[in-house]
């Protein structure tokens, strides 16, 4: 599925997250590295940032290493969610994850390099002031942490074996996938000056855009197009998750999930500025194959 704000962008942020990178052969840790992050994301995290910080204000190429520092994280996440002791999944990306071409203990050791190159990347951003980076690396820091990203696997990981209300189950999504997002949307209008109402409206959208997210995702890994979707599909089942599909049925889910993009579409109306291209981007979010 085409997209023109991924085809735009994209080049610009692979470009820069080649330069971040140790370089090639440095370690069989930073060949991993490079293996992860430079293997073919949508890059959805940055993007949404960069228009953010557009939409804000922000001009230039200021906020393309905080993109990147969000995209690094990103890949840390997915480089140790597929490990064994998560959700022990061979491919990702449509080709081996970090672990089956690497081993278990490089794969570690490749996410948590990830994870703090992301932040030496953040600290040293430039063309930003002081107070406006700090407060994104707050936002990030905190998001990513254990009341954020790290809190959502915590509880994805007492589900599968105890179950959860509909309620737990949102509050998860949230926080796993959607606090990520969040960094997103909420850093693009920090690092751009906004003030307090628009960083909320900005997290609101983005808490919207999160849970619809992860209720697609769950949707494909019963209904995609395994070649296109880049990983095995059937993984929920096989690994006993319990998700939207399987507590609403795959209608209910599909029609949650558009709720929530519009939702989300509204919100974007309450920012000045031309919004459009950001609502174009919500609407392919909901419509992805992969
Ligand atoms: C610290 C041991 C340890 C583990 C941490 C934090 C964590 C494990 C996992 C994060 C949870 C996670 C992987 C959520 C999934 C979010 C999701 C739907 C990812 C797919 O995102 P896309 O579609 O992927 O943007 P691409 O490949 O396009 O970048």
């Amino acid at each position: 599925m085409k997209m023109k704000l991924i085809d735009e962008y994209r080049p610009l942020i692979e470009k820069r997250l080649d330069g971040l990178l140790p370089k090639s052969g440095y370690s069989d840790c930073a060949d991993a590295m490079r293996y992860s992050l430079l293997s073919g994301g949508k890059r959805i995290r940055p993007i949404l940032l960069l228009e953010f910080y557009k939409l804000c204000g922000g001009e230039g190429l200021s906020a393309l290493d905080f993109a990147a520092v969000v995209e690094m994280i990103h890949t840390y996440s997915l480089i140790h969610d597929d490990l064994p002791c998560m959700d022990n999944d061979d491919m990702r990306r449509g080709r081996p994850s970090c672990h089956k071409a690497f081993g278990e203990d490089t794969a570690l050791l490749a996410g948590d390099a990830l994870l703090t190159l992301a932040f030496s990347v953040a600290a040293g951003t430039k063309g930003i002031d002081a107070d406006r980076l700090t407060r994104a690396i707050k936002i990030l820091s905190d998001k990513a942490g254990i009341c954020g990203m790290i809190g959502g696997q915590v509880m994805d990981l007492k589900f599968e074996k105890t179950g959860a209300a509909p309620d737990e189950l949102k509050e998860m999504y949230l926080k796993k996938t959607g606090c990520l997002l969040e960094t997103a949307a909420m850093c693009g209008c920090v690092l751009a000056g906004a003030d307090e109402t628009v960083v909320a409206a900005a997290s609101e959208y983005a808490k919207c855009v999160g849970l619809a997210f992860q209720i697609i995702d769950d949707i494909l890994d019963c209904t995609a197009d395994e070649k296109v979707f880049g990983k095995p599909v059937g993984s929920d089942e096989k690994n006993g998750k319990i998700t939207y599909v399987t507590v609403f049925g795959l209608d209910n889910s599909k029609k949650l999930a558009a709720e929530l993009t519009d939702k989300a579409v509204k919100i974007l109306e309450e920012f000045d500025g031309n919004t459009e291209t950001l609502k174009e981007f919500t609407r392919y979010l909901l419509n992805r194959n992969y």
